[in-house]
């Protein structure tokens, strides 16, 4: 995890180097606690053991980047693919094709040279804000409202974010396009 979160911050400062801006609003990782890997084990019908949690589970390495603007998360795919000695194992675009329930967020499962595997989620400030609100409901064991009017009202958002961080990424190309020739914009 740290040889990965370490390449991830050296493309997150070349690219802040090369534009004057940084791609990445926050990054978070972490290592799957055991008793959430067990839970997984579990809850995939396989057994409590190592080689489930390394080999047949792919996210005992979990990275989460937050970037501002939509463009920002296929650079920094592009970038990812490139780093040595990492092997892209699968690839899922909920960001072109959204699950039903509204869910956007680009995931890759990565395989290091060591073995291990990684998961990554790449997505904007208003698909993680939406995510973990999705989150709560989807794991808060009981919930006063009525779960048919909050999902539907979380599709509407999920729609509305959508709109808003295409709307955004438009806005932010014209004022590179105006501030094109100038330095460090
Ligand atoms: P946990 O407990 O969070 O680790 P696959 O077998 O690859 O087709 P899988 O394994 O569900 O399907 O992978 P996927 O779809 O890439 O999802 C991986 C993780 O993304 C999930 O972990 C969630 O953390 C997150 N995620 C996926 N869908 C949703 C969603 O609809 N809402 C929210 N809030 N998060 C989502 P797990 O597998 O649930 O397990």
């Amino acid at each position: 995890m740290k040889d990965l979160t370490d390449q991830i911050t050296r493309i997150r400062t070349e690219l802040h180097y090369k534009t004057g801006i940084d791609p990445v609003e926050h990054c978070l990782y972490r290592i799957k606690s055991e008793e959430s890997m067990r839970e997984k084990c579990r809850r995939e019908g396989l057994p409590e053991t190592e080689e489930s949690a390394l080999q047949m589970i792919h996210d005992a390495i979990g990275v989460r980047i937050v970037c501002s603007f939509l463009s920002d998360v296929y650079t920094i795919r592009d970038r990812i693919i490139e780093i040595p000695g990492i092997a892209v194992v699968k690839e899922k675009d909920y960001i072109k094709h959204a699950k039903p329930n509204g869910y956007r967020s680009y995931h890759m499962i990565l395989r290091t040279h060591e073995g291990y595997f990684a998961e990554i989620q790449l997505r904007t400030i208003s698909m993680d804000t939406w995510a973990a609100l999705e989150h709560h409901m989807k794991y808060k064991k009981t919930i006063s409202g009525n779960i048919a009017l909050i999902s539907a009202e979380l599709k509407r958002c999920a729609d509305e974010l959508t709109s808003t961080d295409v709307s955004m990424q438009a806005i932010r190309d014209m004022i590179f396009e105006d501030s094109e020739g100038e330095e460090n914009v």
